[in-house]
């Protein structure tokens, strides 16, 4: 039974330039939580955020200003999560992808929600980051690069010299993306002929409407996910498993099989 690897290849092998979207599901394949899953536990450490954490406390302006150290200590938790994490077959296949489609004179464009820095580990480099990046911190209130924060002792927040407290370089809810990842995203999906979304539940704007930006310019579209998503029934191919299974399977099929 065909899993629709073949009709994901034929696409991708007709491929000049190629998208890809990626979420938290990829890193899931390295142990790193995801945010949304309906079956999560919330008693699981490693449970999905959501069902433990609460969005607005957590991941806004608003969060943050009311509770500093409590937010430093999530993200400063997760940050060492992921620096504790390898590049999974997913991110790897990803990367070659980027990799053979240059070597045939095409583009792939990386556009990732994630912030835990693993596809440029894996060794993707035209990437860029939507949500912003848990590895770089700064003052809220000055601007300046943090390096080595310590951990907040209590409930007293790490702060810069200006008094400001430190917070992670990522993009809460109600937070602009950076100008300059919007208007890459525009352009690669202004001539992409691919657009391949993986491991994202589709629900975080504005990402989760670059698959129209993309199917209005005529692209065939192509989803890898485990469970169903908002865009699954619009997507021209869907894949439903594991990303670390299906992508490198997926790669071998277009590009031959790696030894
Ligand atoms: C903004 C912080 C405007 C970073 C996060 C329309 C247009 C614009 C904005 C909006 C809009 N409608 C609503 C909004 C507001 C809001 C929004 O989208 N709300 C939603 C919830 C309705 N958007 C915003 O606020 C954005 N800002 O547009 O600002 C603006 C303009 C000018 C001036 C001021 C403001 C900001 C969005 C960023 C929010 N930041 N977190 C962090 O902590 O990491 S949200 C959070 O969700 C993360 O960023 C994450 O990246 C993002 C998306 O989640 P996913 O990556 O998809 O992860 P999820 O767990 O949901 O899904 C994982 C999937 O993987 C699942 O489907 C699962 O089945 C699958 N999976 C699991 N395991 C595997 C797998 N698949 C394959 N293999 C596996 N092994």
């Amino acid at each position: 039974m065909s899993d629709g690897v073949d009709a994901a290849a034929a696409r991708l092998r007709e491929a000049t330039r190629v998208v890809v979207l990626t979420g938290a599901g990829v890193s899931a394949e390295s142990g790193l939580a995801t945010f949304r899953d309906p079956g999560a536990d919330p008693s699981d450490p490693d449970a999905a955020y959501w069902s433990r954490y609460d969005p607005m406390q957590m991941a806004t302006p608003e969060g943050f200003h009311a509770n500093p150290a409590l937010v430093q200590r999530w993200y400063l938790w997760r940050m060492s999560r992921g620096e504790a994490a390898a590049p999974n077959p997913g991110h790897i296949a990803i990367a070659r992808l980027e990799r053979e489609m240059e070597r045939r004179g095409g583009s792939c464009t990386l556009l990732t929600q994630n912030v835990d820095g693993l596809h440029h580990a894996a060794g993707s480099r035209r990437v860029h980051e939507l949500h912003g990046s848990i590895l770089r911190w700064r003052c809220a209130r000055c601007g300046t690069p943090a390096t080595d924060i310590e951990g907040p002792p209590d409930d007293a927040p790490a702060t810069c010299r200006c008094g400001g407290a430190l917070r992670p370089g990522v993009v809460w809810f109600g937070e602009a993306l950076p100008q300059d990842v919007l208007a890459a995203a525009a352009e690669a999906l202004d001539r992409c002929d691919v657009f391949l979304s993986v491991g994202t539940s589709a629900v975080v704007f504005p990402a989760a409407g670059f698959i129209e930006t993309a199917r209005a310019r005529g692209a065939s579209t192509i989803e890898v996910n485990r469970d169903p998503t908002p865009i699954t029934s619009m997507v021209d191919v869907s894949l439903q498993g594991r990303s670390g299974e299906l992508l490198p399977r997926l790669m071998d099929v277009v590009f031959g099989a790696t030894d």
